[in-house]
């Protein structure tokens, strides 16, 4: 695979970012270890910690661990229940900066952002520079600092981000990368999580060094297409474009057809596309509260339904299938159908809260 080094990416992440809102808006809690997390003394042991700042992280509490755990490591500590309206709110403010510089954002978090800045508004030559003034105005206007990653894509903008935080600006150089990866631990590869690590140390794969000896043929015959996509990471390739569109206000799904559809194959096809909006949803981390139909027949009238619900949906192709169907049934026509859609608005970030603790296997690994 060619190797793309013309691009230029910036990867930025918010240091501690929860527990650095609440503590710019209460200058007290930076004496004491702080932990974003309900109160287990008060929830009779339940909770998980979202993240907590520096003193708590010296004392060896860590995202997603349980807040009991985090009591004990920490009996001083402070525990604050995240104010995820308060976090959606100072993410929006930094967004706002980001669009100063560049078009192409892909938000992945509330915090974490890839910015395309091979172009940018300001014609910098330096996305160095233009990473430094980014933190500077970040810090001047929101009060909250950031470690910024720079380099040629992706993966390592975003390795580049983790090495040196908090307040860190990194680059990674083309020619540097091959050099850096080798140091890193196989953990610390995209796509190789739990399930992932064990099967590498079988091979005696345990560094990114080891993985460079590996032939792309036995990677792939033991990891199928991932196999293929961390020979290309360990030669630091990653040629997966900014998503720059995904910051947007509803996702939708629409199949049409050249056969016009009745009966069952009307619900089969729902069931597909609630499935593929399912996917979507979880892939860019969404959840939304309306859920929109859309059907044309063979006359070309096209339909609408819509239905808002008080909470988010969960984001599951079953409920959306049932919504969508029962949204269906209340269009006119039920037959010769000649389109079908499914959109998702009113979105919003899914709470870490509701999302399942496996998606952070492999992005709670800052030991380096
Ligand atoms: P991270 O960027 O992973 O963590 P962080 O910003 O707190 O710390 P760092 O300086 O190491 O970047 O995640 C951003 C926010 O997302 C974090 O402040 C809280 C939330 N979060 C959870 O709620 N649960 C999790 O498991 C993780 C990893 C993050
Ligand atoms: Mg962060």
């Amino acid at each position: 695979m060619i190797n793309d080094f013309n691009r230029k990416i910036i990867h930025v992440d918010m240091d501690a970012f929860y527990a650095s809102v609440e503590e710019r808006d209460n200058s007290k809690l930076k004496k004491y270890p702080l932990i974003i997390s309900r109160n287990p003394q008060k929830t009779g042991g339940k909770g998980v910690v979202a993240t907590a700042n520096y003193i708590a992280r010296s004392r060896g509490v860590h995202s997603a661990m349980s807040a009991d755990k985090a009591l004990q490591l920490c009996p001083d500590a402070i525990f604050i229940k995240p104010n995820f309206k308060k976090y959606r709110e100072n993410s929006e403010k930094i967004h706002n900066i980001f669009k100063k510089y560049t078009d192409y954002i892909e938000s992945v978090a509330l915090d974490e952002v890839y910015l395309d800045v091979s172009k940018n508004k300001f014609d910098y030559d330096s996305s160095v520079q233009l990473a430094h003034d980014l933190q500077k105005e970040i810090w001047e206007k929101v009060k909250l600092t950031c470690s910024v990653g720079i380099s040629y894509n992706k993966f390592l903008a975003k390795l580049a981000s983790d090495y040196a935080k908090p307040v860190g600006n990194t680059i990674i150089l083309p020619g540097d990368a091959e050099n850096f990866l080798s140091k890193l631990s196989i953990s610390r590869f995209r796509g190789v999580g739990k399930k992932t690590i064990p099967k590498m140390h079988k091979l005696g794969v345990y560094t990114g060094a080891d993985l460079l000896e590996q032939s792309e043929s036995n990677l792939i015959k033991n990891f199928g297409k991932l196999g293929h996509i961390l020979y290309n990471q360990v030669r630091g390739i990653d040629n997966s474009p900014i998503k720059w569109n995904v910051d947007r206000k509803s996702i939708g799904h629409e199949r049409t057809f050249d056969k016009f559809l009745n009966g069952d194959q009307i619900l089969l096809q729902l069931k597909l596309i609630a499935q593929d909006l399912s996917d979507q949803l979880n892939k860019e981390e969404k959840h939304g509260r309306t859920l929109v139909i859309k059907v044309r027949d063979s006359k070309f009238n096209t339909y609408t339904k819509r239905f808002t619900n008080e909470d988010y949906y969960k984001n599951s192709s079953d409920i959306i299938f049932n919504v969508a169907k029962d949204l269906f049934s209340k269009i006119p026509v039920h037959s010769n159908i000649r389109l079908l859609g499914i959109t998702m608005t009113s979105l919003a970030p899914l709470n870490y809260e509701n999302v399942s603790l496996d998606l952070f296997s492999f992005s709670s690994h800052k030991a380096f």
